[in-house]
């Protein structure tokens, strides 16, 4: 569960504050990039880098640029939570909470507030961050064209990114924009079976810049 992922992590003495985290027999680790290239020298075949070093530079910085885009989905989530908890229920089906998904999401309100506060989900950002997602999107199409990304067998920066896009694509106010693309289409192969849906939610006047 998100907020309470912190005290997990704290009890079973992990560096950091953020999940995913790993805890293989091997070793630790701890942030998605750190955890592709665990996952690489645990099980090197198939590989999540390519073994072409300027391809692999591209595919990396591609992975770090990800990391940083998944805030936007993120703060869509927050602050449409924020304003009706009824859509979580469908993020957290086949998960186990320890709880039931629906007292979870009953009693989620002041998760919600501390996680739209510690994701800085304000009305200002999320209305940044729209404006911004078309420009987003074309970079990642491009990626796609230039073979960074969307291979044969899925990268690191396929994982980090196309899962991002998988829950933008879980936005009934973003979906029509996002999914005849390319990097739609790479989400929804990468990702097939991805639980949840939110409703519209965002102002129209937000979605200008998608609609332009
Ligand atoms: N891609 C990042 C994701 C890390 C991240 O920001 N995780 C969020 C959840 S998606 C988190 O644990 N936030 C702290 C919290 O919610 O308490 C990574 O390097 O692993």
């Amino acid at each position: 569960m998100p907020v309470i992922s912190k005290g997990v992590l704290r009890a079973m003495r992990f560096p950091g504050n953020t999940v995913p985290a790993l805890k293989p027999d091997s070793g630790r680790g701890q942030g998605s990039r750190e955890i592709a290239r665990e996952l690489d020298r645990i099980k090197p075949d198939p590989p999540l880098f390519p073994s072409d070093p300027d391809l692999r530079v591209k595919v990396e910085e591609a992975e770090a640029w990800g990391d940083e885009f998944q805030q936007k989905p993120r703060r869509f989530s927050w602050w449409a939570f924020k304003r009706d908890r009824a859509p979580m229920a469908s993020y957290s089906e086949g998960a186990r909470l320890g709880v039931p998904v629906g007292l979870a999401v009953k009693t989620g309100g002041p998760l919600v507030s501390v996680a739209a506060r510690l994701n800085e989900s304000t009305d200002e950002n999320v209305r940044a961050d729209l404006a911004s997602l078309p420009g987003d999107l074309d970079r990642i199409d491009q990626w796609i064209v230039d073979g960074v990304m969307g291979g044969g067998e899925p990268n690191a920066a396929d994982f980090q990114i196309a899962t991002t896009i998988r829950l933008a694509i879980s936005f009934d106010d973003l979906r029509p924009y996002i999914e005849q693309r390319p990097a739609g289409q790479l989400a929804m192969r990468v990702v097939p079976d991805f639980p949840g849906r939110t409703p519209p939610v965002f102002p129209s006047e937000w979605l200008e810049p998608l609609r332009a």
